[in-house]
């Protein structure tokens, strides 16, 4: 009996490892990886190439900073109904058709899904958001096709759920594109492909022939919605999906699979994350090899890598919304904590010092208009990235030791510091390991003219590794925002003296 109990511990023991250990890899898809020992054959792996060298993907790792956009019906109520907030009754703003619990108002789902009929943003004005996003500094942009709730911003010929059904009748999708194509912002389709009120939809495993039915259906319309996207709008550069995580989709790999490589044929060049499919070991993102799945990592959603080597080398961009959540208009940003301009800038920065892309969310209101604050921090980080994006754009990681100051970027031999923490003594130190032969040579605050004086400082640390360049900042500059020291780097000309050392 003993024995009996003690197996069971062990075979306990065993069922936890094997399906807890799988669960927690997919859940840490956003943290450090680890790479399985073992490599497994793999039929539906990667389609594409880590890092991609084409043009198309040579562009997205070059943007810098990108403006995502959340429209849809969910923009009508701004995450609340009749004076009542939404708040504690719904995961997010444009998650409102999800609304529980005692403040739910009577007949929500019906009253949700008929918003469509007063879908008519009487002030929007396409080329204005586009101008905005180019005044801003962004370089792409991605929009809202057709969010969870299944409502399509174009006339979709596959569902009548769709924006010629509401009073606006026009197709938003290809006015934002090619608003957005004339600024030279080059335009990202987001589609989620679950969907609340689609009867073929099946949120788990398919068990039932019936439900093997309406999947295949549902496979099919998924399908042609983004031929006809493809179609209708050829100068899309990418798809950002979302609502992938179902296991009837995960089961559907070689669907996906197939699908993806239909897709890229369709469209040479397109630009497709990790979170499109999974292997047939069900792993997202990264395939059971630990390979990436797409072209970029897609799983910073509201979080940014702590440390660089999590991001294994591969492409990446970040979502990040201003409110701590909520993607659609939230009509009511009091008593959150909401970003401001220098911590979205922080985020930028810290970004594309890994190598990565910030996207910053808008969700516009139900007549086409950003929310106030919305427009009060694109302005200032606009005006910031006129002063400072030769720090954002084209710029890769720089291999130093990680500054206090800010963050480091680099192209070619120019060196940028973006100071967030100004010392004390107004000296910026740099330090480069001594193996290095290429220093700072000349430098300068963006947006300022006068060259800064630098100078080659020993601190006698004893077998340190680094050699220390002092760049004054003049005290009579004075920023209330984070603000760049660009410098040169070239063959240094300092000589290292020899210091008499005291006999001990
Ligand atoms: O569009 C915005 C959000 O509405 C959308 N993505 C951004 C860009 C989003 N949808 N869901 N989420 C973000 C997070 C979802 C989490 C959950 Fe689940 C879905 C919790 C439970 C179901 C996925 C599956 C995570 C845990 C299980």
């Amino acid at each position: 009996m003993k024995i009996y109990s003690r197996n069971k511990f062990v075979l306990l023991a065993i069922m936890i490892i094997h399906f807890v250990t799988p669960k927690m890899v997919n859940a840490q898809w956003t943290g450090p990886k680890d790479k399985p020992r073992e490599r497994k054959e793999l039929k539906y792996g990667p389609i594409t190439p880590k890092n991609r060298k084409d043009n198309d993907m040579n562009a997205f790792r070059n943007y810098g900073l990108g403006q995502f956009i959340h429209w849809g019906v969910y923009a009508i109520p701004g995450n609340e109904w009749q004076g009542v907030s939404a708040r504690k009754g719904a995961p997010a703003s444009e998650w409102i058709r999800s609304w529980e619990g005692p403040t739910t108002p009577k007949n929500w789902l019906n009253i949700y899904d008929n918003l469509y009929k007063q879908f008519n943003p009487k002030d929007f004005a396409p080329s204005k958001w586009a101008k905005q996003a180019k005044d801003m500094g962004a370089k792409y942009m991605i929009f809202t096709t057709k969010h969870h709730d299944g409502f399509a911003l174009w006339p979709t010929k596959y569902s009548t759920y769709n924006i010629s059904k509401s009073p606006y009748k026009k197709d938003i999708v290809k006015e934002v594109v090619e608003a957005y194509t004339a600024e030279g912002i080059d335009v990202f389709l987001y589609f989620s492909v679950l969907e609340w009120n689609n009867p073929n939809y099946i949120d788990k495993a398919i068990e039932t022939s019936e439900e093997k039915k309406k999947f295949k259906m549902f496979l099919e319309y998924t399908r042609n919605q983004l031929l006809e996207l493809l179609e209708n709008y050829p100068q899309i550069k990418g798809f950002w999906f979302d609502g992938t995580w179902d296991d009837s989709w995960i089961n559907s790999y070689e669907f996906t699979y197939n699908l993806e490589k239909e897709l890229r044929e369709k469209h040479p060049g397109l630009i497709i994350g990790s979170r499109f499919r999974n292997d047939e070991f069900g792993e997202r993102h990264f395939d059971s090899n630990g390979d990436l799945l797409g072209d970029y990592e897609q799983g910073w959603e509201r979080k940014l890598p702590a440390k660089y080597e999590w991001l294994n080398g591969n492409d990446w961009d970040a979502v990040m919304t201003i409110p701590p959540n909520g993607w659609g208009y939230m009509k009511d940003w009091s008593g959150i904590y909401t970003k401001t301009t220098n911590d979205l800038l922080d985020m930028l920065m810290r970004s594309v010092s890994m190598d990565g892309n910030l996207v910053l969310n808008f969700g516009p209101d139900g007549n086409g208009n950003m929310h106030p604050e919305e427009d009060k921090i694109a302005k200032q980080i606009g005006e910031w990235m006129k002063v400072n994006n030769e720090a954002v754009y084209g710029v890769r990681h720089v291999e130093l030791p990680e500054p206090k100051l800010g963050y480091y970027t680099q192209k070619d031999s120019i060196l940028y510091l973006t100071v967030f923490n100004r010392p004390v003594n107004n000296i910026a130190r740099i330090s480069i390991p001594n193996k290095l032969t290429k220093v700072p040579v000349e430098a300068v605050i963006l947006g300022q003219n006068q060259l800064l004086k630098i100078s080659h400082s020993d601190i006698g640390i004893d077998l340190d590794e680094n050699n220390y360049f002092d760049i004054q900042i003049p005290t009579e500059f004075q920023s209330s925002n984070p603000f760049v020291i660009k410098m040169k780097l070239g063959k240094s000309n300092y000589k290292s003296q020899k210091l008499m050392d005291a006999k001990m």
